[in-house]
């Protein structure tokens, strides 16, 4: 786990860097973090899986670079790594695509640069070892690509900082999430957080969701005030201002709402969370599909990472137990975790997603979009826990578009 005064992975500019074997890209995650973190050899396929590092880069911010395997690997583990490092794409914000002028512009690049489009994903062409070779001719590969190139020496770290500035100007105005609750509060507004501290919160500290949501009031110049469920009564009371929003966990959801005013919005952080990892719209369009469920039908349960760190039985237990009541019979479960969901998504009635904490908004769009051009409902954890206990609408409240498409319904 990272340490808690990171930038979460999540909120971070991914930078992604394909190139052929030997063009120099791990030399070039070396010139741009000014570490040597990557391995470099002159042994084309030294790097053989996306390298993931998280990190500061003056003045473009906190980013996650991606140091990939060739896109000209060879024999049957090389049409693999290929299809790994063309993976790499959908969880980028940002492509960098390193070309040796000795090797030249052909195939490769040209299909780098069509699958990034395809995702919607910016690419920045690096010229690199222009100290070799200093004639290379780029006007003639910019018109081959249609991209812009820069010309660098990732050895004599030529060429960075301009580099560094074109990161800037091409990485995509909408990468970073939407704020959690920045666009539901005015400067000076009252946020009353409700956290219960019972045997499962971590020692000593407040969980990271949590810390998030304060640090978006107080960007915000709102007035964050947090409570344990026992309290909360008591702070409504002593309030000179009603509070605007009210921000619980879920778990306290039933009791908060009873003590909560009716003209109060109120949400959990689970629904600010799907909204701020994906799209909530969506999402709550599977709680309505929870609902269609029969006896038989298939799901998909996919976690994103290999461990669940929040509750272990979650996916496995709980989840399955509830939408069993709810369809009134046994359901055929599936289960899918970590960097990639099934090929065909075509044979499930429902997909119920994790909480996506350990990867990034743009994949976890990458994967709502899967299903639904699947023509499958997706839901996650959090949205899913606030239905089965019907607790959603009133949750939506801070949201009424996304409401009505859930009244229309029922
Ligand atoms: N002269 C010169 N050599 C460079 C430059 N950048 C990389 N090299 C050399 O090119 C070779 C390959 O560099 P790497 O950074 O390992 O290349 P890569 O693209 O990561 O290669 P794979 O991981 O094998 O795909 C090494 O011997 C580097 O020292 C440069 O700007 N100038
Ligand atoms: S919510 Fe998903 S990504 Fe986060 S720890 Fe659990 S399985 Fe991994
Ligand atoms: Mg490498």
């Amino acid at each position: 786990m990272g340490s808690l005064h990171e930038t979460p992975r999540g909120s971070r500019l991914h930078i992604a860097i394909f190139g052929r074997r030997n063009a120099g890209k791990s030399s070039l995650v070396n010139a741009l973090t000014s570490q040597e973190i990557a391995i470099v050899s002159n042994v084309p396929g030294t790097t053989t899986d996306p390298v993931y590092k998280s990190m500061e880069i003056p003045p473009v911010g906190p980013v996650v670079i991606i140091d990939t395997a060739g896109i000209d690997d060879v024999g049957r583990l090389g049409a693999l790594r290929i299809k790994k490092t063309i993976g790499v794409l959908n969880k980028s914000d940002l492509a960098i695509l390193v070309i040796d002028p000795s090797q030249g512009v052909g195939e490769y690049e040209l299909d780098l640069i069509d699958k990034a489009a395809e995702q919607g994903v910016p690419v920045i062409g690096v010229l690199n070892k222009i100290d070799l070779n200093p004639g290379a001719n780029q006007a003639e590969m910019e018109n081959k690509m249609g991209i812009r190139i820069q010309q660098v020496s990732a050895v004599a770290r030529k060429g960075i900082d301009d580099l560094k500035k074109e990161i800037i100007r091409s990485a995509p105005k909408d990468w970073t999430a939407p704020t959690l609750v920045g666009d539901l509060i005015n400067p000076g507004d009252i946020v009353l957080l409700v956290t219960p501290i019972d045997q499962a919160a971590p020692k000593g500290r407040i969980i990271l969701p949590q810390v998030q949501t304060i640090r978006d009031i107080l960007d915000n110049d709102a007035i964050a005030l947090v409570v344990k469920d026992g309290e909360l009564k008591q702070a409504l009371a002593g309030l000179m201002q009603k509070p605007k929003i009210v921000i619980t966990d879920s778990q306290v959801f039933k009791e908060v709402d009873a003590c909560t005013p009716r003209d109060v919005m109120m949400t959990s952080f689970s629904i600010l969370f799907a909204r701020y990892k994906g799209n909530l719209e969506t999402l709550v369009a599977g709680a309505l599909a929870v609902d269609n469920l029969k006896p038989g039908d298939k799901v998909l349960i996919s976690e994103a990472c290999t461990h669940h760190r929040v509750e272990d039985d979650i996916g496995t237990v709980k989840i399955p137990h509830w939408l069993r009541r709810r369809a009134g019979g046994e359901l055929c479960f599936e289960w899918s975790s970590g960097i990639e969901m099934p090929e065909d998504l075509t044979q499930y009635n429902l997909i119920v997603h994790c909480g996506a904490c350990m990867i990034n908004r743009k994949e976890m769009l990458h994967r709502l979009m899967q299903a639904t051009s699947a023509g499958v409902p997706i839901i996650n954890y959090g949205v899913l826990i606030a239905h089965v206990h019907g607790i959603l609408p009133r949750a939506l409240t801070p949201f009424p578009k996304i409401m009505q498409l859930c009244e229309q319904e029922h």
